[in-house]
């Protein structure tokens, strides 16, 4: 008896177990799913990177991260460089397909003094073959924008996830236009995941309408 407890006892945490792993995996709406999208862990997560891309601590040559300590750049005497990272979101295709999903793709670009370095982000939103379904794309912020001044501006960008998106490239690419340095830079990238509101059909309302109107009717026979 004692045994035929211990194996439910047993079961039930290993479904208990298997259910906590796959919440854990779940793709998360409503925050960033990009790993260290704010360059506080350098370029931990982010792969492949081409070029000199690195990340520079607040402070140097005096510029301060826009978040935390850390920010991301083009690094040395290259032009372009970039660095990627993939995320599946295949455990949402059913909200993606019914067109209920957003993204928005944000984050703070910046560059040095006069020079037009930049950082233009991309987001690729992909099929389950890796084909191109959309792009969500912020930057480059030239010097003009930033009136010649050494620093970031904040960009974001927003659209509809198309139906069979199943995962999403972002790519940053620095590209460098004068020096030695390509200072294009950026901060605080995020990629959110928004449910989009529904909006009642027509027919709906009028029923909902009809419902109330009901309900006026029959409180006005009580009193
Ligand atoms: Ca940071
Ligand atoms: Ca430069």
């Amino acid at each position: 008896m004692n045994s035929i407890r211990n194996k439910i006892v047993i079961s039930a945490i290993g479904i208990i177990l298997i259910l906590a792993g796959s919440l854990a995996n779940a793709t998360v709406i409503g925050s960033n799913i990009l790993m260290n999208g704010n360059a506080e862990n350098g370029m931990v997560s982010w792969t492949p990177t081409t070029g000199g891309f690195q990340t520079q601590n607040s402070g140097w040559y005096s510029i301060s991260a826009p978040e935390g300590s850390k920010f991301f750049t083009g690094g040395s005497s290259n032009t372009p460089s970039t660095a990627a990272q993939s995320i599946n979101i295949s455990d949402l295709s059913a909200l993606v397909d019914s067109g209920s999903l957003g993204v928005s793709l944000s984050a703070w670009l910046g560059g040095w003094a006069s020079q037009n370095d930049n950082m233009v982000i991309v987001a690729d939103l992909l099929d389950g073959t890796l084909s191109s379904l959309a792009t969500l794309i912020i930057g480059p912020v030239q010097a003009a924008d930033r009136s010649n001044l050494t620093g970031f501006l904040y960009r974001s960008n927003a659209l509809l996830l198309p139906t069979g998106t199943r995962s999403i490239e972002v790519t940053m690419t620095a590209t460098r236009t004068a020096g030695t340095y390509n200072d294009g830079y950026a901060d605080d990238v995020k990629l959110v995941l928004s449910e989009v509101a529904d909006v009642p059909e027509p027919a709906t309302v009028a029923l909902i309408g009809i419902g109330l109107a009901g309900l006026r009717f029959r409180k006005k026979r009580q009193t």
